[in-house]
């Protein structure tokens, strides 16, 4: 991949925070293509595959799934894609995920999109999303926002000290938050 030329940016924020909604927009304006390794997972346990059960109860829980599951399955993403710029949408989670990362692909992030946004808000957008998704109940929420500062919030600072990190104050309508992002990404024209 790294001999490819190939350029990530990751796209992290809590739960709930936009990540998704805003990636459709950058695809459609700025030509990337969009890897949620959230979707990758749900994908692998559709699948039925020998990880499925694992991974479900994970997600269920709120907890990070191991990364070696999680980095095959952007990997193999990347490799099946002929384009050369991804984003990867909640992806790293923790440090060993960034680590890991880094280590197999020895592709660092060209920069970190981070959408901030408070807990009321996201907790508000998830339980109205309505999607079926295993872990929108309350329950499973307070577990993600948990982990979300104790393990994903360091590796965002991780980046940002090493001035990676274009903050995005994601609590505005869809619309406003966008014109922020293309702000982002009007450095990286290509
Ligand atoms: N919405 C969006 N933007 C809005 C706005 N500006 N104003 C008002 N409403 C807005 O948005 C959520 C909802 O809010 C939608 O209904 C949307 O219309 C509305 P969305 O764009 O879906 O937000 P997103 O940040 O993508 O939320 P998501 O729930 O997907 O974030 P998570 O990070 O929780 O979920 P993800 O799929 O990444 O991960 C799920 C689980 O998988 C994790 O908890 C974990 O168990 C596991 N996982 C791993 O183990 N490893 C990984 O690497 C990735 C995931
Ligand atoms: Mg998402």
């Amino acid at each position: 991949l790294k001999e490819k030329g190939v350029k990530v940016i990751f796209v992290l924020g809590g739960p709930g925070s936009g990540k998704g909604t805003q990636c459709a927009n950058i695809v459609r304006d700025f030509g990337f293509t969009h890897l949620s390794a959230g979707d990758l997972l749900r994908a692998e346990i559709k699948s039925g595959s020998a990880n499925g059960t694992m991974i479900q109860n994970m997600i269920k829980e709120g907890k990070i799934v191991p990364s070696e599951v999680t980095i095959k399955l952007l990997e193999k993403a990347m490799l099946e894609n002929g384009n050369d710029k991804f984003l990867i949408d909640g992806f790293p989670r923790n440090e060993e995920n960034r680590a890991a990362f880094e280590e197999v692909t020895k592709i660092e992030p060209e920069f970190v999109l981070f959408f901030d946004c408070s807990e009321e808000e996201m907790e508000r957008r998830l339980l109205s999303r309505n999607q079926g998704r295993d872990d929108d109940n309350i329950e499973t929420i307070r577990k993600r926002f948990k982990v979300f500062l104790e393990s994903s919030l360091p590796v965002i600072e991780y980046y940002n000290a090493k001035n990676k990190v274009r903050t995005v104050d994601a609590a505005r309508p869809i619309n406003e938050v966008f014109e922020s992002v293309k702000i982002a990404f009007s450095s990286f024209d290509k």
